[in-house]
């Protein structure tokens, strides 16, 4: 799937894991004049209850894309009381402050390609489950002709390794690349998520 908005544009893998017809990675992301949101989060465990739980999360992020990364995870982590975890990547764009801001709890990751340079970051330690604990969240200056890719932790590291960004404006082909590079039977549910942020 590849979806071009105005300024940000967006291809993404997914495929559940193997034997399952229903993935447990639940992501969302939407662009508007002021800025772009984007947001992948994986319930813990797997089958329904572990979905719930990352549709919740991400159910709470469409509701409040307005407010700013750290009241949005506050948010997504209260109404995990008494569920199952979750794991959450969010990542916002301001355009006319022309800032990104992101975080990451548990195992999602979050790579950036910035002037041919790759920067992975590491993720707070953790998961959501309604219980308050401190998370870090890293801000910058967003760049024009940057990449930025969100995964779920059924990507493996080799397989992140072999991707190329190269022609960093053309999501779709780092997606169908993962697709061809990857392997066919997932061992855990496989989001990757490609997004360019063009505008100069
Ligand atoms: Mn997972």
């Amino acid at each position: 799937m590849s979806f071009a908005n105005s300024k940000v544009e967006v291809s993404i893998f997914q495929k559940p894991k193997k034997g399952n017809y229903c993935c447990g990675d639940s992501y969302f992301y939407k662009e508007t004049e002021k800025g772009f949101i984007c947001a992948l989060a994986d319930g813990l465990g797997s089958g329904e209850y572990a979905n719930e739980s990352s549709e919740i999360v991400i159910d709470i992020i469409k509701r409040n894309s307005d407010i700013e990364v750290e009241q949005i995870v506050s948010k997504a982590n209260e109404q995990l009381l008494g569920k199952r975890g979750a794991v959450l990547g969010i990542l916002k764009m301001d355009f006319s402050k022309k800032t990104y801001s992101f975080s990451s709890i548990g195992n999602i990751g979050i790579l950036q390609v910035i002037q041919g340079k790759k920067k992975r970051s590491i993720p707070n330690a953790g998961y959501l489950g309604g219980f308050k604990r401190p998370f870090k969240v890293i801000s910058g200056k967003l760049e024009p002709n940057s990449n930025y890719i969100m995964f779920s932790d059924g990507v493996l590291d080799k397989e992140l390794s072999k991707l190329s960004f190269e022609n960093k404006k053309d999501v779709e082909g780092i997606t169908k690349a993962y697709k061809f590079i990857s392997e066919e039977a997932r061992s855990d549910d496989t989001t990757l998520i490609a997004m360019h942020y063009g505008d100069v």
